[in-house]
């Protein structure tokens, strides 16, 4: 293990020399760099910078070897501790009139049958496009929760609809994205998943609202979006239904043979 961090960070490195060596990068602009790197540190926003730019690299790495559903980014604001729930995610009072959606749909095994007791963690941001537990002073609870799939692998849980997010732009990664790089941070509107069942590999992934904004100009570089749900009501509930496929556990592959 120690050998592979030795290689990696050593290959990190010399990647990072020749483009320095590219640009001819000054003392001048190295420093400015460093200065931006600490203004991100106290912003707390290492996560998100490094989110914003690699994550999407590792879920290309990860989803050449994967069956079944495909994974998606993370992104820096799972937190550990979400309550589990059964009907709705926690709703704030100042958010009751949003408009609802339902999170519905199976975790089945690559052949379609179902896997019961599967937990899925959900969280999503507040219709301002911030994350409980970490903007602001908003209470884990709200927007997050643990549900269970039923003896039919089915899972289904109300909560209001997320809005496209903007990486705070007074921040440091967000200045790097639209002052320095000419670019936008806006993601479109969407929900985690990070389903866990015992003898699967866990999949996080994400879900988008078809026909809604940044969904083809994802800052975050989302790459492959595989659950990008046609827009579909039950009375005024957007229905996002989302059928995942698991890919067996390496030791239970092993076992199997
Ligand atoms: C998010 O909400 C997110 O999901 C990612 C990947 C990056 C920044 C904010
Ligand atoms: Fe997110």
């Amino acid at each position: 293990m120690s050998n592979r961090v030795e290689a990696i960070t050593m290959d990190i490195v010399e990647a990072v020399r020749d483009v320095l060596r590219k640009h001819e990068v000054t003392f001048g602009e190295y420093r400015a760099g460093v200065g931006h790197m600490i203004k991100t540190q106290e912003a707390k926003e290492l996560p998100l910078l490094i989110d914003v730019f690699l994550n999407s690299t590792i879920v290309e790495i990860e989803n050449r070897n994967r069956k079944g559903s495909h994974a998606a980014i993370q992104g820096p604001y799972f937190r550990e501790g979400a309550p589990h729930v059964e009907e709705t995610l926690a709703i704030r009072d100042e958010d009751k009139d949003q408009p609802r959606m339902v999170l519905r749909g199976s975790v089945t095994d690559l052949n379609g049958r179902p896997v019961a007791g599967a937990v899925i963690d959900v969280w999503h941001s507040t219709p301002e496009g911030r994350y409980s537990g970490v903007h602001g002073d908003i209470p884990l609870e709200f927007y997050r929760g643990k549900i269970t799939t039923d003896k039919d692998g089915r899972y289904e849980v109300r909560s209001i609809m997320p809005v496209p997010y903007q990486i705070p732009n007074q921040g440091p990664t967000g200045a790097l994205l639209e002052t320095y790089m000419n670019g936008h941070s806006w993601r479109p509107a969407h929900v985690h998943y990070w389903v866990h069942a015992e003898g699967y590999r866990d999949l996080i992934s994400q879900a988008y609202f078809e026909g809604g904004k940044y969904i083809e100009d994802d800052c975050c570089n989302g790459g492959g979006k595989e659950f990008v749900v046609s827009e579909d009501y039950e009375d005024d509930l957007r229905v996002m239904k989302v059928d995942f496929k698991l890919d067996p556990a390496v030791a239970a592959a092993q076992a199997a043979e």
